[in-house]
């Protein structure tokens, strides 16, 4: 898969300010670091993040034009705009991630077959009608969000794709669940882990194949599905079709597309094909899961739940708002599955917070909208914050936790604006 239009140069109108500003800094930057090594120089005596100046949109199949992080494997965010259409990402807007760059470019039903094997007395081999007949078909509204969304914002700059905040998206998912499927298999006693691999292969046989694991508590409490559905349609090709599995409050990194085995464990998941368990997609083994700004982490776990987020999204950083009448701000608000118990707003950079009013509960994984009507008295620069509270009682901090892959952030966003 090529992208096929030439990219448009073109940055994105909603990205926040850090960005934006960064990206004239940058310019600057550029100007004198007329040599290579000047500018990475500049790069890293700045703390520059995001820098690379405008981010260009490119256009696949079945997609409208997408922020490019990279085109092999593709990886693409969703313009931030698309959020403020609604708590529903669309499918050609939501955003893409693959790590392996030998991806399906089309896949054939009358061949594809889900296995489901190992520990189990009853291995399986599904075609996707078979899986489709195997339970009642069931629906849940969840939030897929890449562990490094918004990593581009870290300071200390991390290694890792430098995203902005469009590696999330939230939609219905349609399908059965995990447990139905392995009851069908036939667990059986001693099983320890479940393992989950899709049809996309490395191109070198040393880069690992991208597998993931739940606890078997966790594949089988009923929560875990395996989609086919996603807002009423099937999966687009590039979000995993024509199954993948959804973990609904967890990180997208569980979220295998094109899922083609799973495999049950009566041992530890190890070695070379567990590397994106063992060594990658780790975050720090403490309550915040983060470290002193640039410190390396000594114990680590596999990454796992969602944090408590919001954003504005009706307008975006650098936006102007007019004095003396009604604004009508909007935005989402999610967490990792207890749900969103409130949402607040602040007009003048973190003084004052006036609760907003939220929107259709769309379930407990699901974006929660949220809107607040506001009048500015006076012109001039003003930062609008949003900060959410989730149902068990999780606040977002003030200032960003740091670990060193840029995983988990969920700082209160703030949004400079003008008031003209
Ligand atoms: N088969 C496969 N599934 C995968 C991945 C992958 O590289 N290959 N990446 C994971 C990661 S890290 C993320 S964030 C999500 C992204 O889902 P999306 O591309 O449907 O938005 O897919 C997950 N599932
Ligand atoms: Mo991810």
């Amino acid at each position: 898969m090529r992208d096929k239009n030439s990219p448009a140069e073109s940055a994105d109108p909603a990205q926040p300010l850090p960005a934006r500003r960064r990206i004239v800094q940058g310019a600057g930057l550029l100007a004198l670091g007329a040599t290579p090594l000047g500018a990475l120089a500049a790069r890293i005596s700045d703390g520059v993040t995001l820098a690379d100046g405008p981010r260009p949109l490119v256009r696949y199949p079945g997609k409208r034009p997408l922020v490019r992080v990279s085109t092999r494997p593709p990886h693409l965010e969703t313009p931030f705009s698309a959020f403020n259409e609604g708590p529903i990402t669309a499918n050609d807007a939501f955003f893409v991630r693959y790590h392996l760059a030998n991806i399906p470019l089309s896949v054939d039903l009358a061949t594809f077959r889900l296995t489901v094997g190992g520990h189990v007395n009853k291995p399986l081999k599904l075609s996707l009608d078979e899986l489709k007949r195997l339970a009642d078909p069931v629906d849940i509204v969840a939030v897929n969000q890449c562990s490094g969304n918004s990593r581009g914002f870290s300071e200390p700059r991390v290694f890792g794709a430098q995203l902005a905040n469009g590696a999330m998206g939230n939609a219905r998912w349609t399908g059965v669940p995990l447990r139905k499927v392995l009851e069908h298999a036939g667990v059986k006693a001693g099983a320890k882990v479940v393992t989950f691999n899709g049809m996309d292969t490395p191109v070198l046989p040393s880069t690992p194949d991208f597998r993931k694991s739940l606890d078997i508590a966790h594949a089988m409490n009923g929560e875990p599905m395996l989609a086919w559905g996603m807002n009423g349609e099937d999966l687009p090709l590039l979000n995993g079709y024509p199954v993948k599995l959804v973990v609904p409050g967890y990180f997208g990194t569980y979220w295998i597309k094109h899922l083609s085995e799973i495999e049950v464990l009566d041992h530890p998941f190890e070695g070379h094909d567990a590397f994106f368990m063992t060594k990658g997609y780790r975050v720090p083994d403490n309550d915040c899961q983060c470290v002193a700004p640039g410190t390396p982490a000594s114990k680590t776990r596999p990454i796992s739940t969602l944090a408590v987020r919001s954003f504005i999204t009706s307008v975006g950083a650098g936006g102007v708002l007019p004095a003396g009448r009604t604004v009508e701000l909007k935005g989402i608000a999610f967490d990792g599955g207890s749900g969103i118990r409130g949402v607040e707003v602040s007009v003048d950079g973190g003084q004052s917070w006036q609760a907003a009013t939220l929107g259709q509960d769309l379930g407990r994984f699901s974006f929660r909208a949220w809107q607040l009507p506001v009048k500015f008295a006076r012109k001039g620069p003003a930062v609008l914050m949003v900060r959410a509270t989730s149902v068990q009682g999780e606040v977002q901090p003030a200032k960003a936790n740091w670990n060193p892959a840029g995983y988990r952030r969920n700082v209160i966003e703030s949004t400079p604006v003008t008031i003209a």
